[in-house]
């Protein structure tokens, strides 16, 4: 045995702090074992108020991907046919001179418009995930307009609140009723249910989770209303309608703090529960249930995650759930109200980050959702100007991800398209790539974090020595700065110095600071957290029940003046009888740690969970091959036989690779990349569906 002297074990073996840096609304406080140069057991530090010591146990386990085989350590050369996956290995000198020539070559045959970065948030940090936007905007190359993830959950929670912020997520241990609200918060965000927990088992608060299937949050719920997808607005006006009819409408409070809610009350009556129970499928008397439990609890905290708003419909049934908290007047109370996200708290300084004075805000914006169509040329998606023909990705592997992938695969395959993709691993879309960058990984770089479902700021320094050849996105954009003449002041600083200076101009504690107290507590007082005193958003300081849809996006004419069930969704008929749900699994987040032999091997194997009556109907037992589509496609997956869901609603957990499916195309085949009201997005759990024996 190779011995250490005990004295010398323990200088070797330090604790690190960080921050996930995964796109997980937890963002949570990091202690992180290093020895020998690498990183060992991952914690959560106890002394966060929000972390609580808790992470997920993908991240527990996080030295499996950090010192993981199969990272990329060199840059790659293309040598075979697009994804042949035929590299060779370069220098990085090599690997960067091809990669601007071959941008500055685009650009000189379409304009600079052809060229487009293309990222997101596969780290979380400021300076390595919006970093590449410096050059975009130094360089006028397309723009990205966001959607894959928040747009539309965004866009109605504002439109009732006029600001992306609420009560603050730790009170929700103070609740007595806490409403999980499409969001699986035990795969997704596993510290909501620490603090909701918490409530249950000091104040006896119940728990409610509203989700089409009966998953692992559902599993742990007093009550679990589990509605047809795309149904949640229709949910929300019928327990309004009781709310209202019962005498539990806090009518002092609307009149303060509210736009028209006499208005609201006489829209809802013909809302009522069977009228919502047609809708959603659930019984009348759940949904009566329901609103007495809230009635009576006026303590009670509504955490409204993104899962439901990823249909077309889902702006307005985002509005219309946030709206329960203005009836009942829950915002009054500590430990009461609606919370979704936390993005406005914070006060950021972005320009040295972003480059955002070297913005031209005349160049065009891409639909990031719509890279299919974007890189199979349809004009409109293109916004009529030059075609797509270079592609700089770092962050976000659309190849498995992107809606409408058909189209992104065919996109992809074009002779005429070059790729470099900067990633930690060979991703489905790295194996596409002309020249693939070896990326670093969160320890292994500098960079400050900012949660959106709690409220800290988080310093992630640079804590080990990365492997190999591996590079921070810092260095790959400064390096390719200076070969395409892009010129800011950005490209010249280190990431901990743009931090620093970042901190500064947001009025932030500085690097030092952090890295001795390792985060900062943002949380706005408790009366502004609560949008008393005037603190909704909106210009009249007031809740809308009646939202100005017009400012939250073009396509706004679609949406109702109030509440309702908006029916855009993509209905089931005869020929599609089935709505599909394509909801994270357990131990994946999107495709990362789907390289992890644990992850991997924790979730079995791609499936569709179906009623064991509608497999019955069928004709098909648990684990046969189906097949499965629509008009987008239609690919062949196991059934797996689940009650947890009503009949005509199937769900598959995602994301795997395309490798892992029989004709290795994935799931998002059958997803539609059509942008949803009122800003775009993508409608992820919205979609209809065929099965057939295969
Ligand atoms: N393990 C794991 N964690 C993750 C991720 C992951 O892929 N895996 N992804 C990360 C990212 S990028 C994000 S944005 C967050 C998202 O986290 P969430 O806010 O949880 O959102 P989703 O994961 O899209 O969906 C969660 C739930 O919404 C339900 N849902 C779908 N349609 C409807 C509907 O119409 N009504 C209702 N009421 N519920 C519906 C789904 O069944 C699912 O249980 O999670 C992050 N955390
Ligand atoms: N069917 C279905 N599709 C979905 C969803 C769904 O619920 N269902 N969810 C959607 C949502 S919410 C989102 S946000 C998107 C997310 O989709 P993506 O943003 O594409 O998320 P990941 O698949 O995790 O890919 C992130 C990649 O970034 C790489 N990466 C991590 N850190 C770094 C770094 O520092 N530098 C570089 N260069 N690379 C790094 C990782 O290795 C990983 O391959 O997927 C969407 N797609
Ligand atoms: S729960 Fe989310 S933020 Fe926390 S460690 Fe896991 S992935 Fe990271
Ligand atoms: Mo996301």
């Amino acid at each position: 045995m190779n011995a250490i002297a005990p004295k010398q074990k323990a200088e070797r073996h330090k604790i690190g702090h960080s921050a996930c840096p995964h796109d997980c609304p937890s963002t949570c406080a990091l202690e992180i074992d290093l020895q020998d140069g690498k990183i060992g057991r991952v914690r959560g530090a106890a002394g966060n108020s929000y972390t609580a010591g808790v992470i997920c146990a993908k991240v527990a386990r996080y030295a499996e991907r950090a010192n993981h085989a199969d990272r990329l350590l060199k840059p790659l050369l293309r040598t075979g046919p697009k994804g042949s996956g035929q590299f060779a290995e370069i220098g990085w000198a090599e690997a960067l001179d091809r990669t601007a020539e071959a941008l500055l070559a685009a650009e000189a045959r379409y304009g600079a418009e052809t060229v487009w970065p293309y990222f997101y948030a596969g780290t979380m940090g400021l300076v390595q995930r919006d970093g590449i936007n410096r050059l975009r905007h130094a360089k006028h190359y397309s723009g990205q307009h966001s959607t894959i993830c928040v747009t539309l959950a965004r866009a109605g929670y504002i439109a009732a609140t006029g600001h992306l912020s609420g009560p603050d997520p730790r009170e929700m241990a103070k609740s007595d009723c806490v409403v999980i609200w499409g969001t699986n918060a035990v795969h997704t965000q596993v510290n909501v249910m620490t603090h909701a927990i918490r409530a249950r088992k000091e104040r006896g608060a119940k728990l409610v989770v509203i989700d089409p299937y009966r998953n692992a949050t559902a599993e742990q719920a007093d009550m679990h209303l589990m509605l047809r997808p795309g149904t949640d607005g229709a949910l929300a006006c019928g327990v309004m309608h009781v709310l209202f009819k019962e005498g539990f409408a806090d009518r002092d409070y609307m009149a303060r703090y509210t736009d028209v809610p006499d208005e609201l009350e006489r829209h809802l009556q013909s809302r009522d529960p069977a009228w919502a129970a047609a809708i959603t499928g659930l019984g009348v008397d759940e949904i009566v249930a329901f609103a007495r439990l809230l009635g009576e609890r006026k303590r009670h905290y509504i955490r409204l995650g993104y899962g439901f708003s990823r249909s077309r419909n889902g702006a307005p049934n985002m509005h219309a759930a946030t709206c329960i908290a203005s009836v009942t007047g829950a915002w009054q109370y500590e430990g009461g109200g609606a919370f979704h996200n936390n993005g406005a708290i914070f006060h950021w300084n972005k320009a040295l980050i972003e480059g955002l004075d070297l913005r031209d805000p005349t160049v065009r914006d891409l639909d990031q959702s719509r890279i299919g169509p974007v890189l199979v040329g349809e004009a409109e998606a293109l916004k009529h100007g030059p075609p797509v023909t270079a592609l700089l990705i770092q962050n976000t592997n659309p190849m498995a991800v992107a809606p409408e992938l058909a189209k992104v695969h065919r996109g992809f395959a074009r002779d005429d398209l070059f790729v470099c993709v900067h990633e930690q691993f060979m991703t489905d879309t790295a194996k596409m790539a002309d020249i693939v960058l070896p990326a670093t990984m969160f320890t292994e770089h500098d960079d400050i974090y900012q949660a959106g479902g709690q409220q800290h700021i988080l310093l992630g320094p640079k804590l080990v020595e990365a492997p190999g050849e591996a590079r921070e996105n810092h260095y790959v954009i400064c390096e390719l700065a200076k070969r395409l003449g892009a010129e800011h002041e950005g490209f010249q600083l280190s990431a901990r110095e743009i931090v620093d200076r970042t901190l500064a101009a947001s009025r932030y504690p500085g690097f030092e600071t952090l890295e001795t107290e390792h985060w900062h507590d943002c949380q706005p007082d408790f009366r502004r957290s609560h949008f008393l005193d005037g603190f909704f958003g909106h210009a009249d300081g007031r809740f809308h029940f009646s939202p100005d849809w017009s400012a939250m996006g073009p396509d706004h004419q679609r949406l109702p003046r109030l509440p309702d069930h908006v029916d855009l969704i993509e209905a089931a008929d005869a020929e599609h009888p089935f709505r599909l749900v394509t909801a994270p699994a357990r131990n994946f987040l999107n495709t990362s740690f789907t390289e992890t032999p644990t992850s991997a091997g924790r979730e079995a194997r791609p499936s569709v969970m179906l009623h064991s009556e509608d497999a019955a109907a069928l004709g098909v037992a648990d684990g046969a091959l189906l097949r499965m589509g629509n008009k987008r496609g239609d690919l062949a997956i196991h059934a797996r036989i689940f009650n947890g869901v009503q009949r005509g609603v199937v769900i598959v957990e995602s994301l795997w690779p395309n490798s892992a499916f029989v004709e290795g195309i994935g799931i998002n085949l059958l997803i539609g990349a059509d942008p949803a009201p009122p800003n775009g997005g993508a409608a992820f759990h919205d979609t209809a569906v065929w099965l057939r024996q295969a």
